[in-house]
């Protein structure tokens, strides 16, 4: 009985003074592992006598349940301790204001070109790309631009350096989004509906030109389509896009060489104070150009003008994105100045959508 209370008084002495888990982990071996000290001794409980073994028996089960219990509370004690001082340690004030990152933002040509997408996609276009240099018969003999058009001549148009010796005629760079949609008809056949949006390059530079540009153009050939669909088409993408309950569209003959008829299109407008209204007003603003894909554009696709026919037309994203946003300066769009991209800059989280007031 002595030794068991020796064996207590030592290990209730060890267990509280063991420092960490680890320590208190070498002290429950020493007592209670498979080779403890007190596991031993309990196993000698089999050879002694039997009324030894009633005496020591109880006492040796007390002394182990005592240290099991005492090394339990030790470990809860330092794991609260190791808790704490984690806490401690770790702690962090969610409150902070977090560190500024430099954001950048969308430019408005391709927060518009989103927008136009979204809108046209909503009418079952889907968006066709195509290269941005071009061969002379995709840029021009395709669309119905017969040589001696002013279009195909040097001052209008950037062409491509040709090797020595290389004869064939230079490669353009796009004078518009159109050759676009000459591919689509070739590679997709009729039906179709697609637009094009892109950059486009002509030799011009004042206030109120760029030699690049973009446009979108638009394309819907089946059976029987007609002005009808078009002008519905070009109303609802001017409903939407603007954000106003109604439009006012007006068609003025003109003339194109890859439509037939051709029509302008201006949409009514007021411009009170110098302020931009579409919708209402006295006044008109020319946006669009449009009309009714030529046969033998048609017929340069692939597609047999005696079975289909269909609209086409296009804008400038540019001048579309002026007016909306109320960007005074073509130009600037191009200069990649920081203080006015932040300024007309969209943030990356302002998704167009149609939910997003493009819609009735
Ligand atoms: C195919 C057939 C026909 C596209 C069209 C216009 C009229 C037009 C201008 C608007 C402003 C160019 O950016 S702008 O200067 N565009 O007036 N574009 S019809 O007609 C096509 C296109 C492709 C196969």
């Amino acid at each position: 009985m002595e030794a068991i209370a020796g064996l207590r008084g030592k290990y209730l002495e060890q267990i509280a003074s063991a420092a960490d888990i680890e320590a208190l982990e070498s002290v429950r071996l020493a007592a209670l592992g498979k080779k403890g000290e007190i596991s031993l001794l309990m196993r000698e409980l089999g050879q002694m006598g039997a009324e030894a073994r009633q005496t020591a028996g109880p006492a040796l089960n007390g002394l182990k349940s005592e240290i099991d219990a005492a090394l339990k509370a030790r470990r809860a004690g330092l794991e609260d301790a190791v808790l704490n001082a984690r806490l401690k340690a770790e702690w962090l004030d969610v409150t902070l204001p977090g560190r500024p990152r430099p954001m950048g933002t969308i430019h408005p040509i391709s927060q518009v070109m989103d927008e136009l997408t979204a809108i046209f996609a909503d009418m079952g276009f889907s968006v066709a790309e195509g290269p941005q240099i071009e061969s002379d018969w995709y840029n021009f003999d395709a669309l119905n631009i017969a040589p001696e058009h002013p279009a195909r001549q040097e001052h209008d148009t950037f062409f491509m350096h040709r090797a020595p010796g290389d004869n064939r005629p230079p490669h353009v760079l796009r004078t518009h989004t159109s050759p676009v949609q000459i591919r689509a008809m070739q590679a997709q056949g009729a039906p179709i509906r697609v637009i094009a949006p892109g950059r486009v390059y002509r030799m011009d530079m004042d206030q109120t030109h760029t030699p690049m540009f973009h446009q979108v153009e638009g394309l819907a050939i089946d059976r029987d389509i007609s002005m009808a669909q078009l002008k519905w088409t070009l109303e609802e993408f001017c409903r939407a896009f603007f954000e106003v309950e109604e439009v006012e569209l007006r068609f003025r003959a003109s003339h194109f060489p890859f439509t037939e008829p051709s029509a302008e299109v201006d949409i009514r407008c007021s411009w009170e104070g110098g302020q931009l209204k579409i919708g209402e007003g006295k006044d008109w603003l020319e946006i669009l150009g449009s009309g009714m894909v030529h046969p033998k554009v048609l017929q340069a696709g692939g597609i047999d003008p005696s079975q289909w026919q269909g609209f086409a037309f296009g804008l400038g994203i540019d001048r579309i994105a002026m007016l909306k946003y109320g960007i005074p300066d073509l130009r600037a769009f191009f200069e990649s100045d920081l203080r006015w991209l932040r300024h007309y800059g969209f943030a990356s989280l302002d998704q167009p959508g149609l939910a997003a007031g493009l819609s009735r």
